[in-house]
This record gives C-alpha cells, structure tokens and sequence, in this order.
C-alpha cells in the first residue's frame, strides 16, 4: 500500500522529536528502550510497495515481516529473503529519482541509502551544480517478498543539518554499538564541501545530524567500511564540483588545479573513523593506486585513474577498492592487503551506464555479491537518475569479470 498520508509523515516527525530530545537529554537507557521498539515498529510492520506509486514520504503496508533479526551489519547467508528474489537491472523505486546507492545488510535486511534527486531542471555544468539535492530516503527490499522495495520516506534534510547549505550528495551508512551512522557531503555555508555524520537508533533513523561538518573532513563521497577487527575507515573524495583538486595543499584553494597529465593522479582519501564513529582518529591520508609495475596511475590515464565514488569490499581476505573513472564513466577496482593500499589497478566493474555519472557500492547478500549502481534510463536527463542492481561474482583468482548494463 503506498502511503503519502498524515500518519507516516506525523510518525516520522514525532520519532524525530523524541529523537532529538533523548539525544540531547542524554538519556541512553530510553534511547535503547526506544530503537528497540523503533526496530519492531519499522521491520516488525513493513512498509512495502511495488515501486510504482510517486510518493516522498515513504510507503507502508501492513503485513508483517518475519524474524526481525539482530541488530547491525550482517553479510553472506546471514541475511536472507523469505520469498521473492531481487529485481536485477530495474529500476528500484519509479515514485522518486535514486542514485549513488549504498547498500548494506543491517539487521538480516538489505537496504539501499541512495542521494535523492530532485525534479529540478538547472543547466548542467562541470561544477555538478544541477545535482541539487536535499534530502535522503532509505530504501530496503521487504524480507517477505524480495521483489518489493520499501521506502521508509525522507530521513534526513538539508534544513535540520545546521552546518549544511546545499547538495545533499552521496551518502553511506554504517552501524557500530547499537548505533546507526548515516554519513553524507555537503557544502557548508562558504560552497565548500564538507563531509557530515547523523546518528540514529534504526538503519531507517531518524538521523539527527551532528551540529559541525566531521573536524578535517572534505570533498565528496564518504564510504565507510567496518572491517572484520571492528575497525572504521573512510574513503572519500571527488573530482571537478568534488572539490578534491582544491586541497592538494592540505588547505582549501578555489583557484588550485588539477595535476598535469604526466603527474601522479590525485588519489581518494583514507581516515580512520573514531571509537564512536563521529570524528576521524589521525591524519586523513591519499590513497595510492599503482599499475602492475607498482607505478602511481598517472591524472592523463582517464579510463583507469580515480575520480569520485569510492567504495570499499572485503573478499577472501583481499580488500577490494573500487571507484568511478568520472569523464570516461568507468566503474573500475583495485585491490590491497591492507585497507589503507597501495592498491593495484586491477580492471573495469562496469561498462559505461546511460547518464554522465557512474556510482556503485557492492555488498553481500544471502551468499551471493550484488553490484547497486544507478543510470538515467528513465528520464534521459543526468541529474534524475534510478538506481538498479546486478549480480556480480568473483572468479577463482579473485578477478570480477567486468559487468554491461
Ligand atoms: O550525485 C551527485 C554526485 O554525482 C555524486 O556525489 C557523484 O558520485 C556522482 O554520482
């Protein structure tokens, strides 16, 4: 059933307030009492549709799901669908436009944290100023018919983050100790991107956002990844309107350029994420991508150098980075042996999709690995993007066969 009426919305907004106010109050065992009851409230009733009806305040049916599961990041056969597979190479969601998709299973359900994009229709420009966004919704696939997608409505807005002005761009999500993270970019009042953290008690919020931008933080596309030690690291960065050209000095120049083509690329960026998830713990450093020869990928090899969308996979022990090639609309990856690389070029993940940008994140789903990536199939227009997902594998020497859509 597709709800855009008063009771999601008021129910949102009441789970906001109270949110806020245990948050501020710093009253822990409410608050745990709470996302208890908020986890059975939104898994324990489904909030399914079939991704037809436009709605922006979610969508909610009535049937309930089954073994709502345990709290967190859960991979491989942990999670599972009950009925239903998942729909390849669709559109997700029709009723909003969807892109830059993190997908994470929290909770023995997989859900998506895409960037929301609007019905704006602003020239397009280098700077990425028609991606206008302001607000993000969670999707998740309802465990008792994986074929249906959930809306669980807006979570977060531009208004509530005090430090934001405008350009809601890609997010990710994480959870550590019975906690949910949603981190995002934004620019700050000065039009410099900053990189932001909101805290909520379920995958689906309510996020309430940290007063300041994370202290150091910059550019575009934070992904984080929680590796099997427990340990949080971000990867983050963006060409061009990701401003990552404008801090090659450590220090914000609008008027700094990109390296020459024979110069080492600009790599993305490494930080380790604090105990509580909200600051990072030492330097942000530049990731190293080498060729085969353990050369620097060089700014001028535009089919294989880094440029925005960052993501970060686990497989076999191997640490897996992968990211978009921007101007030449790769999705390419790397490997390591350690999180912080140097990573080795290895090939391309996908094959250009119908839209200017490329972004993608994979996860592991009930044994098998899943690539989420979005296009503009549906509107023919760049900054109104949907977001799809394709089975991906890897081979027995660890390769990923590259993927069309
Ligand atoms: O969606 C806005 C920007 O477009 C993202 O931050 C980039 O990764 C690209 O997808």
């Amino acid at each position: 059933m597709n709800a855009s009426v008063g009771p999601i919305h008021v129910g949102s907004a009441l789970r906001h307030a109270i949110f806020v106010l245990m948050s501020r109050s710093g009253l822990r065992s409410i608050h745990i009492a709470f996302a208890a009851s908020l986890s059975f409230s939104c898994h324990g009733v489904s909030a399914t549709s079939n991704a037809q009806a436009p709605s922006n305040q979610g969508s909610e049916s009535a049937a309930p799901l089954a073994q709502p599961g345990a709290k967190g990041e859960l991979s491989g056969s942990a999670g599972a669908c009950l009925a239903g597979v998942l729909p390849q190479r669709k559109a997700l969601v029709t009723s909003l436009y969807t892109a830059d998709p993190s997908a994470h299973v929290f909770e023995n359900t997989l859900y998506v944290y895409p960037s929301h994009d609007l019905e704006l229709n602003p020239p397009s420009n280098d700077n990425g100023d028609h991606y206008g966004m302001k607000d993000y919704h969670v999707l998740s696939f309802d465990r008792g018919n994986c074929s249906k997608i959930v809306d669980h409505g807006e979570v977060l807005n531009v208004k509530n983050v005090p430090w934001a002005s405008k350009q809601m761009w890609a997010p990710d999500a994480a959870f550590k100790n019975g906690t949910y993270f949603l981190y995002f970019p934004a620019r700050d009042k000065h039009d410099v991107f900053r990189l932001g953290v909101a805290r909520g008690p379920s995958p689906v919020g309510p996020f309430v956002a940290e007063p300041e931008p994370i202290a150091g933080s910059y550019s575009i596309d934070p992904a984080v990844f929680v590796d099997d030690d427990g340990r949080a690291y971000m990867y983050f960065g963006g060409l061009w309107g990701g401003q990552l050209q404008n801090w090659r000095t450590g220090k914000y120049d609008a008027r700094s350029a990109l390296p020459g083509s024979d110069e080492n690329a600009l790599g993305p960026r490494f930080a380790k994420l604090s105990a509580d998830m909200l600051s990072f713990d030492g330097a942000v450093t530049e990731i190293s991508i080498v060729d085969g020869a353990h050369r620097p990928l060089k700014q001028g090899d535009n089919q294989r150098r880094f440029f925005e969308g960052v993501w970060l996979h686990k497989y076999n022990g191997t640490y897996y980075l992968s990211y978009s090639t921007g101007d030449t609309h790769y999705l390419v990856y790397a490997t390591a042996n350690t999180p912080r690389g140097p990573f080795t070029y290895q090939g391309r993940l996908l094959n250009p999709v119908a839209g200017w940008t490329t972004h993608h994140s994979i996860v592991e789903y009930d044994g098998k690995w899943y690539l989420f990536y979005h296009d503009d199939s549906l509107s023919g227009v760049d900054n109104k993007r949907s977001v799809k997902l394709m089975e991906l594998t890897h081979g027995a020497d660890g390769s990923i066969p590259t993927l069309t859509p």
